[in-house]
């Protein structure tokens, strides 16, 4: 018999009691490992409330496909306050990841042929394969300057600049120059500003932002002055492009950039148009950069995995002859070692939908309009989702083993993350050309635990060495 939505388990009664839970086991920078935790107390499905959000959660793939399935034409996932509470505050127009209904679904549609269609993405590869091959030849320099063949370093920094100067030259057409010129303090305090506007939303999570800002408390002031430096950034790289493409004469048929792209094709007001560069500028910083060094950080603890996909590099090289686009077509291994980095270090500690009609899960009656989320970073450790979970074995995704619902890094469906194809591409370029001209080691082994900043990030510095293969 179907159990109804008030009999779930969980601690979601007493607000005070999850709020007191969250607090001992480590607060908000532990969010996934209390969500682990709580699945294993309570099973694969409970209701919670902390703070101001209701929710309940699940874990299983097939649960999972439930929920998306039903998700519908608009799909919506749980607000971040904070972020639409610093729009409303300086008067700027929501973007695509802040909109809903009618509108986002406009703006998406648009977009999606600016970023997601296999089309624009062959024009992407150039741009980005220039990027890598900059970055390449850093390391190259920074391995000579070293006098000992090796470079050892925590590479963040650099990864940051290099996500920032891969998305800026497919956003604006053009090179900001990150990777030659040593120092940039415009794009430094960029890059700064998106680690701590990440960093000041998490306690706003549970807080209301208002109040925080009525009481004109450090978090909302920081969080406010991190936007400003976001908006202002973007705003000079926008104004630049814009002036370009007015002065770019008619018959000019070459493909100059997303933000061209769409002044070019006029469906969106141009404020709405910004506002979507804004957050695609703003979103392509920490999260292809993080994941490429977990990646690096499971190539070096797993030197086999990284022999295995070297060989495939060298392999599809040599029959594609360098061609960067048919190169990405023959790497089926180092594609599937993305989707594993993602699933024992997923960006997003979990999908949120809210239901957009009834649904039925694990026999519980969810009623429409409720806050589903989905645990990621839960389901991927989890071991009767996915065998010995703990081993970072990218086959699992090319052998028997079911993937079904399981990939789910980006998201799903119509709602799904809008950067994926971008992230994704310049992702594959990056490890194809790393992975061809440097071997990746560390000295000592340990174990780099995860933190919750918004999104999952290492907890400690991963101190890697790069040497000429
Ligand atoms: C949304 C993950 C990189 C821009 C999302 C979502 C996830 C995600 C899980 C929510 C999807 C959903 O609710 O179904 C990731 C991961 C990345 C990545 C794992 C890299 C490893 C990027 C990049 C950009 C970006 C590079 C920008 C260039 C966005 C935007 C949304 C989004 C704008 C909101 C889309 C909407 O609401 O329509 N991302 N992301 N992301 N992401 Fe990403
Ligand atoms: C954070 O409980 C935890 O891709 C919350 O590139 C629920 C939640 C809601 C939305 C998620 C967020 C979490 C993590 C970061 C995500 C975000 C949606 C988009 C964003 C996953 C799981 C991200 C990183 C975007 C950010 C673009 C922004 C900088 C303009």
């Amino acid at each position: 018999t179907l159990k109804s939505y008030n009999a779930l388990p969980g601690e979601w009664r007493s607000n005070w009691v999850s709020v007191y839970t969250f607090w001992k086991n480590g607060g908000i920078k532990n969010m996934h490992n209390l969500m682990l935790s709580n699945f294993n107390k309570y099973g694969p499905i409970y209701r919670e409330k902390i703070g101001y959000n209701n929710t309940v959660n699940i874990i299983n793939p097939e649960d999972a496909a439930i929920l998306f399935k039903s998700e519908g034409l608009f799909p919506e996932r749980m607000k971040v306050k904070p972020w639409m509470a610093y729009r409303d505050h300086r008067k700027e127009k929501y973007g695509v990841l802040l909109k809903s209904g009618e509108e986002w679904r406009r703006d998406r549609l648009v977009l999606n042929k600016a970023v997601m269609s296999p089309q624009i993405i062959q024009k992407f590869v150039p741009l980005l394969n220039e990027v890598v091959l900059d970055f390449v030849s850093t390391v190259h320099k920074q391995i000579a300057n070293s006098g000992r063949e090796t470079w050892t370093a925590d590479l963040s920094n650099d990864l940051f600049k290099f996500a920032l100067e891969s998305v800026c030259h497919i956003l604006y057409g053009e090179r900001l120059g990150l990777l030659q010129c040593l120092h940039n303090p415009a794009s430094q305090k960029f890059i700064d500003s998106v680690t701590l506007m990440f960093k000041s939303t998490t306690p706003m999570l549970y807080i209301p932002p208002g109040l925080l800002k009525s009481i004109k408390s450090k978090i909302w002031q920081d969080h406010v002055a991190a936007w400003d430096t976001i908006f202002s950034h973007a705003d000079t790289c926008i104004q630049r492009t814009y002036k370009q493409f007015h002065l770019r004469s008619k018959n000019d048929k070459e493909y100059s950039g997303v933000l061209a792209d769409l002044l070019l094709q006029d469906m969106l007001p141009l404020d709405d148009i910004k506002a979507s560069i804004t957050e695609l500028m703003a979103g392509g910083v920490d999260t292809t950069s993080m994941t490429l060094l977990w990646t690096m950080y499971e190539l070096a603890k797993y030197p086999n995995v990284q022999e295995n996909l070297r060989s495939e590099i060298i392999e599809a090289n040599q029959k594609t002859q360098g061609d960067p686009l048919q190169m990405l077509k023959s790497v089926p291994l180092l594609k599937a070692a993305l989707k594993e980095t993602l699933r024992l270090h997923p960006v997003a500690v979990s999908l949120q939908r809210y239901t957009n009609e009834d649904i039925i899960l694990q026999n519980y009656h969810i009623p429409v309009g409720t806050l589903v989320q989905v645990g990621l970073y839960a389901m991927g450790r989890n071991s009767e989702i996915f065998h010995k979970p703990e081993r970072y074995n990218p086959e699992r995704w090319l052998s028997q083993e079911r993937t079904y619902f399981r990939n789910l890094g980006f998201g799903f469906g119509s709602r799904q993350c809008l950067g994926r194809r971008i992230a994704e591409t310049e992702m594959l370029l990056f490890l194809i050309h790393m992975l061809q001209n440097f071997k990746i080691e560390t000295s000592r082994l340990v174990e780099v635990r995860t933190t919750f900043d918004l999104i999952l990030i290492p907890e400690s510095p991963i101190m890697l060495n790069l040497k000429p293969v």
